[in-house]
């Protein structure tokens, strides 16, 4: 293991000081100056500092483009490899294992691949492990999850391969396909899900009869739940929870068991959102951003009957990956929201009271590396991946 030694001790000025007032993170002119929040606080937060030194350990490098961990019992690591749709057992002193076999191929292109990796809630008895990908289909893809029995050993395979959920329609794209798996302790799966980019895609997002820029709720054997919010509706995809996203990259739940999530905004307007039953998040008819090229994508950034984001950034973060912070390792940590930077290439974490952002801090600067990953180990570690052809796994500890 090698130990990378990340950043200076910073004083922190009065934590309350710092929220009331304060200068926000120093970042670029936004892109759409126009557009303005709808409350005070919902983009620019003040900053705010960590008094926690960090120390940064790579436990395993070498892997193409990793996309998602997940804790195994046993102290050991699932880690998913993006391209090559190969997922591996690593251990605590980074050796990995052979690719694990009998996973179905996946459409590695682009953003697709192999994505997001979850053990069951009951995996010491079942040994079920979950993962999404976007599958290669008969006039194009999407993405599909599925699950199998894990079997270890030197030679690790998978078996009982079920295929739980298909997101459809089957459209030709290898962006926005969303990706990320989360439990819910009632035994529920929320997948989160993106509109696919293009605009035959896009306008789906509003639609019931898609799963485009939808988060669903499944069981985890891929049946629907009745308390669903549109089961029963003529012509709705009974599976979904919520509508209006673009594309969602990063979900986790908070100590109140609510989904958060942070999903990818065009050119500006990376949008937090607080996932609720049943509502609509507005794209793409609201948002705080624009096309790449400049041109407009909304009239307004508020309409009735759909959400605001809690926070938006613009410029944008490019955000993957999220944890809700719930050790014991980071005390000051405690509830905060820890967020992947892609474009960004940074760790951020926001300060959240009354689900309102009052701080945000930039960390791991120094690192200069596109963070894919965020997850929070069993011992209140956080382990992170970086999105590089040579991604490493990290261990963030106090120093
Ligand atoms: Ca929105």
């Amino acid at each position: 293991m090698k130990a990378l030694h990340i950043g200076a001790v910073v004083a922190c000025t009065a934590f309350v000081a710092a929220h009331a007032f304060g200068a926000p993170v120093k970042t670029g002119q936004p892109n759409v100056p126009e557009f303005k929040p709808a409350f005070p606080g919902q983009t620019r937060a003040p900053e705010v500092k960590s008094r926690t030194q960090l120390e940064v350990m790579e436990i395993a490098a070498g892997f193409d483009r990793p996309w998602a961990i997940a804790f195994l019992p046993e102290g050991r690591f699932l880690v998913t490899e993006k391209p090559t749709g190969n997922l591996y057992i690593v251990t605590v002193d980074g050796r990995k294992s052979n690719p694990v076999s009998g996973l179905p191929s996946v459409d590695g292109r682009d953003q697709g691949g192999l994505l997001d990796v979850e053990i069951a809630p009951d995996f010491v008895s079942s040994r079920m492990i979950y993962w999404s990908y976007y599958e290669p289909r008969e006039g194009g893809n999407g993405l599909a999850v599925a699950r199998a029995r894990l079997i270890d050993g030197p030679a690790p395979r998978i078996e009982g391969l079920q295929i739980v959920f298909r997101m459809q329609p089957t459209l030709e794209s290898t962006m926005h396909c969303g990706g990320r798996l989360v439990f819910a302790p009632d035994g529920k799966l929320f997948v989160v899900l993106g509109e696919r980019s293009v605009l035959a895609g896009r306008v789906q997002a509003q639609r019931l009869d898609s799963h485009f820029g939808k988060v669903v709720r499944i069981r985890p054997d891929g049946s629907v739940p009745e308390d669903n919010p549109f089961v029963g509706r003529k012509g709705a995809k009974p599976e979904i929870w919520s509508i209006g996203h673009r594309n969602i990259l990063s979900a986790a739940l908070d100590a109140r068991n609510r989904l958060w999530v942070v999903e990818m905004g065009p050119r500006g307007g990376d949008e937090l959102n607080l996932v609720q039953r049943g509502k609509d998040y507005g794209w793409p008819t609201i948002g705080y951003g624009e096309e790449y090229s400049g041109r407009p994508i909304h009239r307004t950034t508020q309409a009735p009957g759909m959400e605001q984001p809690v926070y938006y950034w613009d410029p944008v973060i490019a955000p993957s990956g999220m944890t809700i912070y719930s050790g014991s390792l980071f005390p000051e940590w405690r509830g905060n929201f820890l967020i992947g930077g892609l474009v960004s290439r940074v760790l951020v974490r926001l300060v959240l009271r009354d689900d309102r952002v009052v701080g945000e801090e930039r960390l791991l600067t120094e690192l200069n590396a596109r963070i894919r990953e965020v997850a929070q180990g069993p011992e209140g570690a956080l382990y992170l991946l970086t999105d590089e052809r040579n991604g490493r796994l990290l261990k963030v500890t106090p120093r």
